[in-house]
């Protein structure tokens, strides 16, 4: 079975295409897996938990997938709302599947996920949907933003390599399962990290387990021209929680 968590606030005109596209994907290119979507509603103040409900009638008519909603009553920030999804996906999954994540924004786009499968039955533990792979396209970025995402993938590739990764911070990832329960198991930190860094840090304290956990990258195309409203991404937080990030793990501190 795949599992797709999907963290969401306030993306009531993204999240019903985003649900309708991976179904069909999902339906149409991997068949013989079974899926299963948690949508966490992060405390959304618009109606993005009534278009999921929505959403989830609709669907009795696909065969092999269904939808689950988890609600958050307040905002609690992405690293809170990834947490709830990761946990809710690992806690029933069988070792052989696999575990998804994407943004809710319809910048991701589902027609990745069979390449991404495919690395996972070969054999690697994590593939990471990469903007800095030969192949890849970003459409509908603004270049200040592009600059600091290269900036922070150049800093951690030097800081902290790690063989075959390039891009530390996308939210497109997907997990072996088996791999990522025992992980989740035995580190009680293992989601310690608040803010939009939380991405970031899940691979570096992937990067510590022994035996090595194994992660390569398939190219993105980031379709962001795609995404319905404004980014609520707090550009100058997330680089002060970046660089502070980058200090504590140098310095080997929680
Ligand atoms: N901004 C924000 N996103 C959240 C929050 N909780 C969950 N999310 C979801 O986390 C995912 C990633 O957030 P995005 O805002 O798309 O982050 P980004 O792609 O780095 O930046 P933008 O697309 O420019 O906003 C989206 O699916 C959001 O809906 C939150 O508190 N704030
Ligand atoms: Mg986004």
């Amino acid at each position: 079975m795949i599992h797709c968590a999907l963290p969401a606030y306030n993306e009531e005109q993204n999240i019903e295409t985003l649900l309708r596209d991976i179904c069909a994907t999902f339906a149409e290119t991997l068949p013989t897996r079974r899926f299963r979507i948690v949508v966490v509603d992060d405390g959304s103040s618009d109606s993005t938990a009534d278009r999921v409900r929505d959403f989830q009638q609709e669907l009795d008519r696909v065969e092999g997938g269904r939808i689950e909603l988890v609600e958050h009553d307040v905002n609690r920030g992405l690293a809170e709302a990834i947490r709830t999804g990761l946990t809710a996906c690992a806690s029933v999954a069988q070792d052989r599947d696999i575990i998804l994540t994407m943004d809710a924004d319809n910048s991701h786009l589902p027609g990745l996920v069979p390449s991404m499968v495919r690395k996972i039955e070969e054999g690697h533990d994590v593939v990471i949907a990469s903007r800095y792979q030969s192949g890849a396209r970003v459409i509908g970025l603004s270049m200040s933003r592009r600059v600091l995402s290269r900036g922070a993938s150049y800093l951690f590739r030097v800081l902290f390599p790690i063989p075959n990764v390039r891009d530390y911070t996308c939210g497109f990832r997907a997990y072996r399962a088996l791999m990522l329960k025992k992980v989740i198991e035995s580190n009680p930190s293992f989601f310690s990290e608040q803010g939009f860094t939380c991405m970031v840090d899940i691979l570096l304290k992937l990067r510590e387990e022994r035996p090595p956990v194994l992660m390569t990258e398939v190219p993105l195309l980031l379709r962001y021209d795609k995404k319905l409203g404004s980014s609520k991404m707090n550009v100058g937080q997330t680089v002060t929680d970046t660089f502070s990030l980058m200090a504590r793990r140098l310095l080997r501190r929680p």
